[in-house]
């Protein structure tokens, strides 16, 4: 594998996630894999999770690791090609690219979506500059409008703690009180497009998230509605995707205080079939979720991130086979 940004990049499902529980279980099975192999880590905006569990899963598989955050102790890179440098960038990426690929065998990006300017984001522009210019193989640890190890993570959440063969899984977006990418979103819905659930999301109109990732998912406009009978609720705020408001890109579309009915509670997680709760994290506490929720028997919260470490693991050693 080359390059990891969507699902396909992984084959068949079904094998990826076998390959998952071998992991799980066996966690240093492949420690011989990544022997004399430097995966580099770079950060351009903040982690937890993705940061740790990527470390992890690349000294699972016997990897040295480095990691720069770009923002902090690094110069600060310009991204754009054909701009005066006259400003408080003093490196350009297409020398900081060739020079970091000199140092490592594998690549992962973090960089989120500006939300200025739609185009620029969708093409994935930072990313695939990463890809042109390193020779080596890249993987996203959450680009522009993607963010597959999170998406993998939850696949893999889903697929151990489903009690039905098909299960009813519910994308429902969330207030908050910053404008936040659509990457999360849009690889949930594509992931579980992919997979074999009963997919739904629910969003206040104007959140529609864009084709090439929700596909022909089911919409349903009344979160209540979307809720009954879920055996899984994966909550999420996003920014407006510009599908139907294009000139609204990146914004959030009514004030938070306004949208208090879309915080997931008890209230709307009675009418699921003992649904489970799911989030990325980080999360604002009784902004997306309530306490009671996120603290209850029926949330994921934690597992879900933990199994950042098997899906980065999974990654790395296909990557590994592939050099
Ligand atoms: C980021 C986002 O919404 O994309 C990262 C989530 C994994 N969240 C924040 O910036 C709070
Ligand atoms: N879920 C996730 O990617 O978390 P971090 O932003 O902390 O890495």
């Amino acid at each position: 594998m080359k390059s990891f940004l969507n699902v396909s990049d992984l084959g068949r499902l079904d094998v990826a996630l076998a390959e998952a529980m071998e992991i799980k279980r066996e966690r240093f099975k492949y420690v011989d894999l990544g022997r004399n192999r430097t995966a580099l880590l770079v950060f351009f905006n903040n982690s937890l999770r993705t940061r740790l569990s990527t470390q992890k899963a690349a000294l699972n598989l016997g990897m040295n690791v480095i990691v720069l955050d770009v923002n902090a102790g690094a110069w600060k890179l310009e991204t754009e090609r054909g701009v005066i440098m006259d400003g408080d960038k003093s490196e350009h990426l297409l020398e900081a690219i060739p020079v970091m690929a000199s140092y490592c065998d594998v690549i992962g990006i973090r960089s989120f979506a500006g939300l200025k300017d739609r185009e620029y984001d969708y093409a994935e522009t930072v990313y695939n500059q990463f890809v042109k210019y390193s020779g080596k193989p890249v993987f996203a640890m959450e680009t522009a409008t993607v963010h597959p190890l999170q998406a993998f993570a939850d696949l893999i959440t889903i697929e151990e703690h489903k009690t039905k063969v098909r299960p009813k899984v519910v994308l429902t977006w969330a207030p908050h009180p910053k404008a936040l990418p659509q990457a999360v979103p849009n690889s949930f819905a594509e992931w579980m497009n992919a997979a074999d659930v009963d997919f739904v999301i629910t969003h206040p109109k104007g959140y529609e998230l864009d084709a090439v990732f929700a596909g022909d998912a089911r919409v349903e406009y009344d979160q209540m509605k979307a809720f009954e009978g879920a055996d899984f609720v994966y909550a999420k705020n996003w920014s407006c995707p510009g599908v139907t408001l294009p000139e609204r890109y990146g914004e959030i579309l009514e004030d938070y205080h306004k949208m208090a009915d879309w915080t997931v509670s008890e209230r709307q997680m009675r009418v699921t079939d003992n649904g489970k709760f799911m989030h990325c994290l980080p999360v604002r506490r009784n902004m997306i979720v309530t306490d009671e929720v996120i603290e209850g028997a029926n949330s994921l919260v934690i597992p879900e991130a933990a199994n950042r470490e098997i899906s980065a693991t999974v990654v790395l050693k296909r990557i590994l086979e592939s050099l």
